[in-house]
C-alpha cells in the first residue's frame, strides 16, 4: 500500500496555477521537473554496491526474511541501485538504495545558476526515514538553509526546532510525518511545497517567491533510519531506498519572464526569456538601452518595467569650459551617459549626444 502525504492540498495558487501574462504585473515561468536531464548534477553520499556486491536481508512474509544482492557496479543491472534511479525517467521499478546500515546520508543536487523552488516530491521504498532536512543553497554549496525538517517524532529528534508555522521568512518548522509502525515496509511519499509553510504570513506572493524560492542547489539530508521490527533470530539490514524525486521548478526571474529558453535533453532551462526591458539569466538587471530608472523585481499589478535612457540636453551636466568658445558652439558632440530620474517618451533621443554648458545657457538666458 502506497500512502501519500502532502503536505499541503492548498497550493500556493498564483505559482502553481502559474501567472504567464507578464503585461500585468510578476510574471512566472511554467514549471518543471529539474532533475530531468540533469541527472549527472545529482549524487548521493553513499550507495550500496559501488565497490562489489553486497547482500541486505529483509522481512519476506510474516516469519521469514529475503537477502538480495546490491551491485551498482554497473548502473545498467536490475540489481544496481545507484542515485539515477530516482530520476523520473528511469521509472518505478529502478531505485536508489544506501549501504547498509550507514547513516546520516545526504542527497544532492548542484544546479549551474538559480533557480525557482516549487515543489519537491520524495517517493521513498520501505521502510521510510524517521527523519530528515531538506536544504537549500543560494550560493552553489558555500552556505545551506533549512528548507523544512520532518521526522516522526518532531521534539525528540529536533528539540531546537518549531513544530508551528513559522512566522518569518527566514525561519522553518518541523513537519509531523506519520507513523510508519504498523507496515514499516510500505512506500511512502512525501510532496511538500517549501513556500506552502508562509502561507500566514501577510507579506505579497511575489516577494515571498523572491525570498523564500530562489536556490542553485537542493540537498535532502536523511537524518534517521527507518525503524523496523525485529525478528527473532534473525538479522535484518537498515538502509534509505527511494524510488523517485522530482524537483518540480523554474528558471529564476524576478517576476520578468514567462519561458526559460530551451535547453537540450531538459525539461526546464536555466536562462530566462527576459520581458519588461530586463536582461541578464536570471534578468536581474536593466537592458543596456533601459536604465533611467533602478531595477526592481516585478509586483502583483506592477510590472516595474524599466524605462528607456534618456540623454538629451541638460544643462547642468557638461563643464563650463565649454563657455569659453560662446554659443558659436552648439550643438557639440560632448556626449554624456547621466540616467536621468524623469521619464520621458521614445522621441526624445533626437536630443542625444547634445549637451549644453550651464555658463551658455545662462548666456542665452541673459540675451
Ligand atoms: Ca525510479
Amino acid at each position: 500500500m502506497k500512502t501519500w502525504i502532502f503536505l499541503s492540498l492548498a497550493a500556493l495558487s498564483a505559482v502553481c496555477t502559474g501567472q504567464h501574462d507578464c503585461g500585468r504585473g510578476a510574471c512566472y515561468p511554467a514549471m518543471g521537473d529539474l532533475l530531468l536531464g540533469r541527472e549527472q548534477s545529482l549524487r548521493s553520499s553513499s550507495t550500496c554496491g559501488l565497490m562489489g556486491s553486497e547482500v541486505v536481508c529483509t522481512p519476506h512474509g510474516q516469519w521469514k526474511m529475503k537477502c538480495c544482492p546490491c551491485d551498482s557496479r554497473n548502473p545498467a543491472a536490475y540489481n544496481a541501485h545507484t542515485i539515477q534511479n530516482v530520476i523520473s525517467s528511469a521509472g518505478p521499478n529502478r531505485w536508489w538504495q544506501s549501504k547498509k546500515d550507514v547513516s546520516p546520508v545526504a542527497l544532492q543536487l548542484d544546479l549551474n545558476g538559480m533557480y525557482h523552488l516549487e515543489t519537491v516530491l520524495l517517493s521513498f521504498k520501505g521502510p521510510r526515514p524517521d527523519a530528515l532536512i531538506v536544504e537549500r543553497t543560494r550560493d552553489f554549496g558555500r552556505s545551506w538553509q533549512p528548507v523544512l525538517y520532518m521526522a516522526t517524532n518532531c521534539p525528540s529528534t529536533f528539540p531546537q526546532v518549531s513544530t508551528s508555522f513559522p512566522r518569518t521568512l527566514e525561519e522553518t518548522y518541523c513537519y509531523t510525518l506519520p507513523s510508519t509502525a504498523d507496515d514499516p515496509y510500505r512506500d511512502q511519499k512525501i510532496h511538500f511545497y517549501p513556500l506552502r509553510q508562509f502561507a500566514d504570513i501577510d507579506l505579497p506572493n511575489e516577494y515571498k517567491i523572491e525570498v523564500a524560492s530562489g536556490f542553485t542547489g537542493l540537498r535532502v539530508n536523511l537524518t534517521q533510519l527507518g525503524s523496523v521490527s525485529s525478528m527473532p533470530g534473525r538479522r535484518l539490514n537498515q538502509f534509505y531506498a527511494l524510488r523517485e524525486m522530482r524537483v518540480i521548478g523554474s528558471c529564476f526571474c524576478h517576476g520578468h519572464a514567462n519561458r526559460c529558453s530551451d535547453l537540450p535533453n531538459t525539461q526546464v532551462g536555466g536562462v530566462c526569456e527576459c520581458q519588461h526591458n530586463t536582461a541578464g539569466v536570471n534578468c536581474e538587471r536593466c537592458d543596456d538601452l533601459h536604465n533611467d530608472l533602478p531595477w526592481r523585481p516585478a509586483e502583483n499589478g506592477n510590472t516595474h518595467t524599466c524605462k528607456r535612457t534618456a540623454a538629451h540636453t541638460h544643462c547642468t551636466a557638461c563643464d563650463d569650459s565649454a563657455a569659453s568658445v560662446g554659443s558659436n558652439a552648439l550643438p557639440h558632440t560632448h556626449t554624456h551617459t547621466h540616467t536621468l530620474t524623469h521619464t520621458h517618451d521614445d522621441d526624445a533621443d533626437a536630443d542625444e549626444g547634445v549637451c549644453v554648458s550651464q555658463a551658455v545657457c545662462v548666456a542665452r538666458l541673459a540675451l
